[in-house]
């Protein structure tokens, strides 16, 4: 609970965001969660409003938005709307992800560009945040439609794009094979072959352990907070949502770790296999997710194991939840269900996936919380390092690589407990990612100036 004088202040300021960006529920409720972390630390270092820093973060360095034409199999002209939102490069070139999917919108852009702003502050890599994207649903296309959508998509974005400019990557429908054509066009459209996008395949400039660095990274965090008080995610029962990119090396990495994973979801319900995912089974899950794009009601029938159609995970006791899906799969019913049945800790490998009343109910139950743009930073960190090995034309090993992602996350997880551990002795998290992340680019903001 916050002090009444200081829920006036974050009250106060919400209200003027909503004034000023009607209709963006999911931006405003990014913004209020860090703002309500935050608001402490500003009315005690009046230098950050005095200079409307708050005010200046929230208002997006530029909004493009673009008709995507395309011609499907079939000859019918289509057209989609896409994004970038350039959000802060106050601390480096703007860095984030394209998301495909039907649900795209400004709002949820901007949410997530905010985000990306902080979270890639966190890493300590020189990143700014964006976001981007376009409302296009790669469901059921065929790669030669998925082809044409990235070729036409490209076309205008290489305008707003570049090495040292704004670094785009993968997100939600967005993975290796959607980055190959955008790579191939920009290629095209520059005549120059520059790392101005992360998450490439190996042949062309990839990094190792990119495509593994959220899924691994959010293991890594959880392992460290559970190592602060003298525990470990080994033999942990885990409940993890989704199938796609995160989902699948946040599994592989928790069976490294000897924990015991027993779900995964997609946008059509969840299966639920007691006996655990093995090893085996993930082949499984990536053959049928990432080559023949099927469904993961067939895990429950090649298993036989139970399929929950249009359910979440979160009604299955566990230890340690990771939802890796997508934005307010956990609502604050799910969280209270989490934490009645034995919850401990939460790994949040999707963009704000809690809404707020359920961050609230783990915040108030000292639940071990690793919000995502903590617990899922190391994608855009192993991102970062494909940036600095593309300026190097070098590549590292994927031990390396893996040991740079440990030593990162290890040094958020420092940070979370520097910055969360200030107002009582449990580590809140949440307040410890927001003020860390938020400190680094208020102070690039104020030594630039009015900007
Ligand atoms: P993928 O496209 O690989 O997988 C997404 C998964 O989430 C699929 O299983 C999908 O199911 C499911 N899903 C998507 N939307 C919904 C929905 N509205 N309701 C229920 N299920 C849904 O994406 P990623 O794994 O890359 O991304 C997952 C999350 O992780 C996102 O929040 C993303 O922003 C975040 N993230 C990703 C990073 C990355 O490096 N890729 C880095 C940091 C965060 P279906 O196939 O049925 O749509
Ligand atoms: O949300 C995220 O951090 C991402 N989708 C990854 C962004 C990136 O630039 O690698």
């Amino acid at each position: 609970m916050l002090e009444p004088a200081v829920q006036k202040e974050v009250d106060c300021f919400m209200q003027g965001l909503r004034r000023r960006n009607h209709g963006q529920p999911e931006f405003h409720q990014a913004v209020q969660e860090v703002v309500e972390s935050i608001m402490p630390y500003l009315l005690e270092n009046p230098k950050y409003r005095k200079a409307q820093i708050l005010e200046r973060m929230t208002e997006p360095d530029r909004i493009i938005t673009f008709r995507v034409s395309w011609m499907d199999d079939e000859g019918n002209y289509r057209v989609n709307r896409g994004y970038r939102v350039q959000c802060n490069n106050a601390i480096g070139p703007y860095k984030g992800g394209l998301r495909f999917h039907p649900s795209v919108n400004e709002s949820i852009l901007k949410f997530l560009g905010f985000e990306q702003t902080l979270k890639n502050s966190l890493t300590t890599l020189p990143m700014g945040g964006a976001k981007g994207g376009a409302n296009f649903n790669p469901k059921g296309k065929s790669d030669n439609e998925v082809m044409r959508f990235c070729q036409s998509f490209m076309t205008e974005l290489t305008k707003h794009i570049g090495k040292d400019r704004d670094v785009p990557a993968g997100d939600i429908g967005v993975g290796t094979r959607e980055i190959g054509f955008l790579f191939g066009q920009y290629m095209r459209m520059i005549n120059e072959f520059t790392g101005a996008l992360t998450g490439k395949g190996l042949e062309y400039g990839g990094s190792l352990i990119r495509k593994e660095a959220t899924g691994y990274g959010c293991v890594y965090f959880v392992e460290e907070m559970f190592e602060r008080i003298g525990d470990s995610v080994k033999d942990k029962v885990c409940v993890v949502s989704g199938s796609g990119n995160v989902a699948q090396h946040t599994i592989e990495k928790l069976l490294h770790f000897g924990a015991k994973p027993i779900t995964a979801s997609d946008s059509s319900g969840f299966i639920h296999d007691p006996d655990g995912i093995t090893m085996d089974k993930l082949n499984y899950i990536m053959d049928l997710k990432n080559n023949r794009r099927g469904r993961i009601s067939e895990y429950a029938e090649k298993f036989d194991c139970e399929f929950h159609e249009g359910k979440r995970p979160w009604i299955v006791p566990c230890d340690i939840a990771f939802p890796s899906a997508t934005q307010n799969e956990i609502s604050a019913e799910d969280a209270q269900t989490l934490v009645d049945n034995g919850l401990r800790a939460v790994g949040e490998g999707a963009n704000m996936p809690t809404e707020i009343g359920g961050v609230h109910i783990f915040q108030k139950n000292k639940i071990l919380y690793a919000p995502s743009k903590a617990a899922n930073a190391g994608g855009v960190a192993v991102s970062g390092l494909e940036q600095t090995q593309n300026a190097q034309r070098y590549s590292w090993t994927a031990e390396e690589v893996d040991t740079k992602l440990k030593e990162i996350m290890k040094e958020i997880h420092t940070q979370c407990v520097k910055y969360g551990g200030w107002t009582n002795e449990h580590i809140d998290y949440v307040n410890g990612a927001n003020l860390a992340g938020f400190i680094r680019v208020a102070d690039a903001m104020l030594a630039y100036g009015v900007v």
